[in-house]
């Protein structure tokens, strides 16, 4: 389709795939011999996750024309990042091992909501005694299951556990076996630790000392202890190191002997072969890199090149990226050539100039690897794609056609690239062949089965020492992100020092110095009802979620009049957001939550995002999303 109203107001026309291709091609040539080919912006994200159609797919396509190369952070860069920095890029603990756990520590995740297949599981062990504990400034469907709900302040989290490590260290209650054999940098982990005894990490954390003291007690001598760590946390100045710092916990106190023990953050690292899709030998080391995550920021401000067309696909840039008044803002640029691959008319794709159509998960070939499980998975269409629709794979074929791109890699069937996308000769697909994964549909990779894989129980992390990294080796001089969702550059980018110990670091905004005009801590996790952005048009779905709830707890609402029902207005000099007030002991004193994922064109004004800055990253280059500061008052329109 192509844009025939004003930006934003989503009319359209209908034309042939001929038609929007030249048009593609007409502005790409103009835009490439006045201001060179840094004056694209590839922006594909998450939407869809497989080896062919994912977040990476079309940056082949960019790589050969030499556009500006995109840094992918939203999610799980930091945590990663930990996880590598401390201890390797690991499976970690079997979801389907945690059956055989004793305690369960779910922290910074929802997993009832959002990892809805490692549930089963937890409710099994929680069936056979094991103890549940989720630590979570809100009492999310996750937290009001749990044995014992722990709500830090929110961004904290890094000092309850050094503090935890303290009392373990103190209390004797390390494992020092596993350490000495194992771990490296103690006696500094211990230093930093030493900082934040339980009194201390109190007042900073607003966890009850004995409760701190208690936690460390209970998962240091209730083993198998599993932890589950998600993205929650990674949304703070402290994101990061809180991660390093969690990741230390299962080695100190030997979590990792058993079976059902150790920790579990996302199995990601099953044999794919990015590069082979992706094609990062082919950018320029001269190319900039600009970061999607202040894609407000480069849309608006001044850069040379500047940005003169905007490529996106699985992506919604405006509900899901920070600071969107000023994507908006972004968009409307008249001299902004914007094309989008999508399945309905989001928000963004009202912005666009062109909108090409795009098959859904039935529709398309591909292979799905981990969002928290073993498996590798045959995505198999079940029927031709409706109309005009084609598959990311087919678009970015089209695209290099006409851009008269004509390396063999642009000619590859999906059937060829998906044979290429997995590392068949690793031990983790040992006997297995692209023909048993279509025969059967599903490979286990190839670790022993979840009631014996026990990862770490001699060691054995791929680090560079090759133990638990309490003080990394990596990372601590330049800064590093490591390729999160298929990203590629890891040579050149924007990720600043990283401290090679934990440490902790307030919030900025949050809990800065001066927030007496901006009090409360606004956080906007993922919902029950949407994946993201997607469905948040579905009525079905909406029904099941509801409007936007703002929850606020009754000490703030008493202070501002605020009743449950009340149509409220939550802001901040970057935006506003209208909602219906929750008036709930679920969100702590201090904070704001309200989910995210709402369209603005669906809604009563913007999604949460309209508040949140795409300043301040922190460590990896991971957004602070939740370092924002709000006033919530009554909407009196
Ligand atoms: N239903 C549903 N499922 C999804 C998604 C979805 O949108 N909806 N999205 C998918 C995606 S892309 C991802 S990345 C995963 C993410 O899944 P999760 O890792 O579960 O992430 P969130 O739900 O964003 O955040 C988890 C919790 O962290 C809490 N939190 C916020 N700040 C802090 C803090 O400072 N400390 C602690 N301890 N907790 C904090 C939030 O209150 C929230 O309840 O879910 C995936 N699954
Ligand atoms: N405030 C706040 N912001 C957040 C988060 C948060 O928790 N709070 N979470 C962050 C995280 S973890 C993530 S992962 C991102 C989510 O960011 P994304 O994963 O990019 O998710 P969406 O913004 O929902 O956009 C996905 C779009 O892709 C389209 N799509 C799906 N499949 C295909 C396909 O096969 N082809 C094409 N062309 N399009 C397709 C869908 O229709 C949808 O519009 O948001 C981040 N932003
Ligand atoms: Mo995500």
């Amino acid at each position: 389709m192509r844009r025939i109203g004003p930006k934003g107001q989503g009319e359209f026309e209908r034309i042939s795939w001929d038609d929007a291709l030249a048009t593609i091609k007409q502005h790409w040539c103009d835009i490439i011999s006045r201001y060179g080919a840094e004056a694209i912006l590839p922006y594909g994200f998450a939407g869809n996750l497989g080896l062919l159609n994912g977040p990476g797919c079309g940056d082949a396509l960019f790589n050969k024309l030499g556009a500006t190369t995109a840094e992918k952070t939203f999610c799980v860069s930091s945590s990663i990042t930990a996880q590598i920095m401390t201890i390797g890029p690991s499976l970690g603990t079997d979801p389907e091992s945690f059956v055989h756990s004793k305690f369960i520590l779910i922290w910074g995740a929802n997993p009832l909501s959002t990892h809805s297949h490692l549930w089963p599981f937890i409710l099994k062990a929680q069936r056979s005694g094991a103890k549940v504990v989720v630590i979570d400034p809100f009492r999310t469907r996750t937290a009001a299951r749990a044995d014992w709900h722990i709500a830090p302040r929110p961004g904290t989290d890094i000092v309850l556990a050094l503090s935890m490590i303290h009392t373990l260290i103190s209390d004797d209650l390390v494992d020092h076996d596993y350490v000495r054999k194992y771990c490296i940098g103690f006696d500094e982990l211990a230093e930093s630790a030493a900082r934040y005894p339980a009194d201390k990490a109190a007042e900073i954390t607003g966890i009850a000392a004995e409760d701190i003291q208690q936690l460390a007690h209970e998962y240091a001598q209730t083993q198998p202890s599993v932890i589950r760590v998600g993205v929650g946390l990674e949304r703070h100045q402290s994101g990061g190191q809180a991660m390093r710092a969690i990741d230390c916990l299962p080695a100190l106190v030997g979590a990792w002997r058993q079976v059902g023990g150790g920790l579990l953050q996302m199995p990601i690292f099953v044999p794919v072969r990015p590069a082979e899709n992706s094609r990062p030998d082919w950018i320029d080391p001269e190319t900039r890199v600009l970061n999607l995550v202040q894609i407000g920021a480069h849309l608006t401000g001044e850069l040379d090149p500047p940005v003169k067309s905007l490529f996106i696909w699985n992506a919604n840039p405006l509900v899901h990226a920070p600071d969107s008044n000023k994507v908006q803002q972004g968009l409307e640029r008249q001299d902004l050539f914007t094309v989008i691959s999508e399945q309905f008319m989001t928000d963004t794709a009202r912005y666009a100039d062109i909108v090409l159509p795009a098959t859904m998960a039935a529709e398309q070939d591909d292979i799905l690897t981990s969002w928290g499980h073993f498996y590798i998975n045959l995505n198999q269409r079940a029927i031709e794609p409706p109309g005009e629709a084609v598959a990311n794979s087919e678009l970015f074929r089209r695209l290099a056609k006409i851009m008269n791109l004509d390396d063999a890699h642009f000619q590859r069937t999906d059937l060829q690239m998906m044979r290429d996308s997995l590392d068949w000769d690793s031990p983790m697909l040992a006997g297995e062949s692209f023909e048993s994964l279509q025969e059967r549909g599903t490979i286990r990779v190839k670790v022993p089965p979840a009631n014996e894989y026990a990862p770490h129980a001699e060691g054995n992390f791929l680090t560079p020492s090759g133990k638990c990294e309490f003080v990394s080796s990596i990372g601590a001089e330049s800064g590093f992100v490591v390729p999160s969702f298929r990203q590629m550059r890891m040579d050149k980018q924007n990720s600043a020092p990283i401290n090679p110990v934990p440490t902790y670091t307030a919030n900025v905004e949050s809990i800065g110095e001066d927030n007496s005009t901006y009090p409360l801590q606004f956080l906007s996790p993922k919902s029950h009802g949407f994946l993201n952005s997607e469905y948040a048009n579905e009525t079905r779905k909406l029904d099941v979620q509801g409007e936007q709830a703002v929850i606020i707890n009754p000490v703030d609402a008493a202070k501002r009049h605020i009743k449950t029902g009340d149509e409220v207005r939550v802001f901040n000099d970057r935006g506003a957001v209208i909602g219906d007030a929750l008036v709930s002991d679920k969100a702590l004193v201090g904070t704001v939550v309200a989910t995210f994922g709402y369209w603005t064109s669906l809604s009563r004004g913007t999604g949460v995002n309209a508040l949140t800055g795409g300043e301040r990253q922190g460590f990896a280059a991971t957004p602070c999303f939740y370092d924002t500061a709000v006033e919530v008052s009554q909407n009196r329109g």
